[in-house]
């Protein structure tokens, strides 16, 4: 049996900040698993290295689901995201040695491929409604065949997803929280603004998305579902924050604007009810901030007996690590909606060398064992942590708002 004899946390700032996990067996095997919780990455470590490791020694690293049950259910206090997701980057290194010692890759001990490739959305933002065109036909030309729309709201300095840098947005930003400005009465109006203007200079034949970023309330939601329709969005993200999951019944009463939810749970628990009740149409739960490939492979199940299907963050604070797994995931599961996709830097691509690659709008995992990424450690040695918080929000009276 395949022992696990060692493991550790990398902490590498290439860019940002990224925690990952590498855990080596007794044939020499390791296998990488990404940890990184952004804004709180050292918690992640913490928990990993004083709480987790010392259980893993000497356990057979080929029983991924006794070894997650053992993780759950031996903590006691269960769930929340700093122990889901180190739960999830054990998971992940776990199936990226038993994927490199079958000699196949992870997709394949999953069912095997459903499809050609992934259908990834990028991000195009600006900070006028023609920038954000501009953006958008970019991405149309280079194949994307979804991308997802943010724009500048007049009179509101440092919108959400809108940034300096076009290419690599990076909300954590300072070593403090930023404070920005928020107002949805500003905000309402636009969005189906600049959804008009896209599908006037981008025709039909792409899929446009919209997150709220948690920024609305129930009622205000409904009303930018609604006007929206006449420009067939693929969906709205995150219209409401979901602690308060009835407001979904509230907002599905007034739109057909399909809805995603669920970058911020962290178990399947979350999305139980959204999910039963047919109040969301994408379930956003990623591999790491939801307990691994065991715990997001239990969630689509679910999901797919209610007609949702997946679209995972996939923002560039989650690791190509991350990445690398979800794709194995959406490439074997049947109810694949989409699959998120902001580019690493150079720096992130050369830190985790990986063999997923862009085409045609799709990404592929590729055919490498294992998840087909790793860790250069003596690279991610040349950049170490620095503390960077995301932002928060207030209203222009000062009172604080969800970001
Ligand atoms: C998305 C997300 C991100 C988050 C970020 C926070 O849809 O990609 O909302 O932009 O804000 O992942 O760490
Ligand atoms: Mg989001």
């Amino acid at each position: 049996m395949p022992k696990i004899t060692a493991a550790k946390t990398i902490v590498t700032c290439p860019g940002r900040n990224f925690v990952t996990l590498k855990i080596e067996t007794s044939d020499g095997v390791t296998g990488v698993g990404d940890a990184t919780l952004n804004g709180r990455e050292l918690s992640v470590k913490s928990y990993l290295d004083d709480h987790v490791i010392p259980c893993l020694i000497g356990r057979d690293a080929h029983r991924i689901e006794d070894i997650w049950q053992y993780l759950y259910k031996g903590a006691y206090w269960r769930r929340g995201p700093v122990t889901m997701t180190s739960i999830a980057a054990v998971d992940m290194a776990l199936w990226d040695i038993k994927g490199k010692l079958a000699g196949l890759p992870v997709y394949q001990l999953l069912g095997g491929a459903n499809r050609s490739g992934v259908m990834v959305y990028g991000h195009a933002n600006g900070e006028t409604i023609d920038d954000t065109i501009t953006r958008a036909g970019e991405y149309l030309a280079a194949g994307y065949r979804a991308v997802r729309l943010q724009t500048g709201v007049p009179g509101m300095t440092g919108t959400y997803g809108v940034s300096k840098d076009k290419f690599f947005y990076e909300p954590a930003d300072a070593d403090l929280p930023t404070e920005t400005v928020w107002s949805s009465e500003r905000y309402l109006p636009v969005v189906p603004e600049l959804f008009a203007a896209a599908r006037e200079a981008l025709g039909w034949d792409i899929h446009l998305l919209h997150d709220v970023h948690h920024r609305l309330k129930p009622i205000e939601a409904a009303r930018l579902g609604k006007d929206l329709e006449p420009y067939r969005p693929f969906w709205i993200e995150d219209p409401t924050p979901a602690e308060n999951q009835d407001a979904f019944r509230l907002i599905r009463q007034h739109t057909t604007t399909p809805l995603a939810v669920g970058e911020i749970f962290n178990s399947i628990w979350d999305c139980k009810a959204l999910i039963e009740n047919q109040l969301i149409d994408y379930i956003r739960a990623t591999v790491t901030h939801a307990g691994g490939i065991t715990h997001l492979r239990r969630i689509a199940a679910l999901a797919d007996l209610y007609g949702v299907r997946t679209g995972c963050h996939g923002a560039t604070d989650l690791s190509p690590v991350s990445m690398a797994a979800a794709l194995h995931v959406d490439l074997s599961i049947p109810n694949f909606g989409v699959q998120e996709y902001m580019r690493h830097t150079a720096e992130t691509d050369a830190v985790f060398p990986h063999a997923y690659a862009f085409a045609d709008g799709q990404l592929h995992p590729g055919d490498a064992p294992g998840l087909g990424v790793d860790i250069d450690e003596a690279a991610a040695a040349k950049f170490p942590y620095r503390r960077a918080f995301l932002p928060v929000a207030r209203l222009q009276d000062g009172t604080m708002h969800d970001w």
